[in-house]
């Protein structure tokens, strides 16, 4: 006897991996010599390795591992240091790296200085919830190496001219949100495989959400402008879907990827203490307006597209507002005073 055909397709045996999906992408593309690929593969491994180690962040606790030296008599690191050096170490060997800028050092570093890109990251964002369990991440963004050699002025761009950005978020599982210009894909690392899967292809920021979401502590600090936001988001007018929800991890890397899935807004505005808000333009706000804004969603200061500013120094900082085009687009009219 035959067995009737199946009415659907069986998922396939093996998924996509992150490395097969990248080569698909680079295949016919003009320049494809493979460095891409080799570089977002050493960010791949980087963040399994730190993975490994947010995982026994823990253990690492119950086994003493808490002061400057550990039972075997080595220096422990905190893992803000730890996964900075990771990160090093992995991008500079692949030698594909000219030029790297990092949260966690004081000056940008010239590793390969003929490769042809600079890569920049936050190696654990978050890093304040670490203690209490809470999910931290990784962020990263890749820029083409100037021809003629990198200096270190040479990341001072706008984040328009970034060929890919990404994140890690060590959650409840370990993913990596990536876009290369086509597009935002999600990859969620099978533990037992120590490989990247894709989970979700071409997400999309849904136009409007239901959350918002932002440190309320700073109320007495924001201008009338964003006050007023606020209050307007915790009004009561059920036909405009208010109140809005509130929601805030306190991780950029949570809260930004929660407000990509599923829409609403996150916004880390200036307020009294802190002119330019608190966030870093080079290696947090460009990578996530770039994934934002190819999810179909926003990203601005306020009032321009983070995309189009260009930091004045590596560490500079920038307000930031990103997710839903008519979430972001009501915050800005009420920050502009065009709206009360
Ligand atoms: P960091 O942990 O890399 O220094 O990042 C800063 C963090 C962001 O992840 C988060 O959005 C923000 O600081 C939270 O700040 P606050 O505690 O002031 O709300
Ligand atoms: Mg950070």
């Amino acid at each position: 006897m035959v067995d009737p055909k199946p009415s659907h397709q069986p998922p396939p045996l093996v998924g996509t991996t992150l490395e097969e999906h990248i080569l698909t992408g680079m295949r016919g593309s003009p320049g494809a010599s493979g460095d891409f690929t080799s570089l977002l593969n050493a960010i791949s491994l980087a963040v399994r390795i730190i993975n490994a180690r947010v995982r026994s962040a823990g253990l690492a606790g119950v086994f003493g591992y808490t002061g400057e030296t550990n039972v075997h008599g080595e220096q422990v690191q905190k893992l803000d240091e730890y996964a900075n050096d990771v990160l090093c170490t992995v991008i500079e060997r692949c030698g594909r790296c000219a030029l790297i800028a990092s949260e966690e050092l004081t000056d940008v570093r010239i590793c390969n200085p003929d490769a042809s890109y600079m890569v920049t990251f936050d190696p654990l964002d978050g890093s304040s919830n670490i203690d209490v369990n809470v999910s931290i991440g990784t962020i990263f963004s890749i820029f083409r190496a100037p021809d003629g050699g990198v200096s270190a002025s040479s990341l001072l761009r706008p984040g328009r001219e970034l060929v890919a950005a990404g994140y890690a978020v060590y959650g409840s599982s370990t993913t990596i949100v990536l876009s290369t210009g086509q597009g935002v894909h999600e990859f969620t690392l099978d533990p037992s495989a120590g490989e990247f899967f894709l989970s979700r292809p071409n997400l999309r920021c849904p136009t409007r959400g239901k959350t918002y979401s932002i440190n309320e502590g700073n109320f007495a600090s924001w201008s009338k402008g964003i006050q007023r936001w606020s209050l307007f988001m915790k009004s009561e007018d059920k036909a405009r879907g208010l109140p809005m929800g509130h929601r805030y991890v306190g991780s950029l890397v949570a809260d930004a990827h929660r407000t990509l899935l599923k829409g609403g807004i996150f916004a880390y505005p200036a307020d009294r203490k802190n002119a330019d808000g608190k966030l870093r333009l080079l290696y947090e706000a460009q990578p996530m307006a770039f994934l934002i804004e190819q999810a179909g969603g926003l990203a601005t200061d306020g009032e321009r597209s983070i995309l189009d500013i260009v930091p004045t120094e590596t560490h500079a900082k920038v307000p930031l507002i990103l997710g839903s085009h008519d979430d972001v687009k009501l915050f800005q009219e009420f920050a502009a005073g065009t709206r009360t």
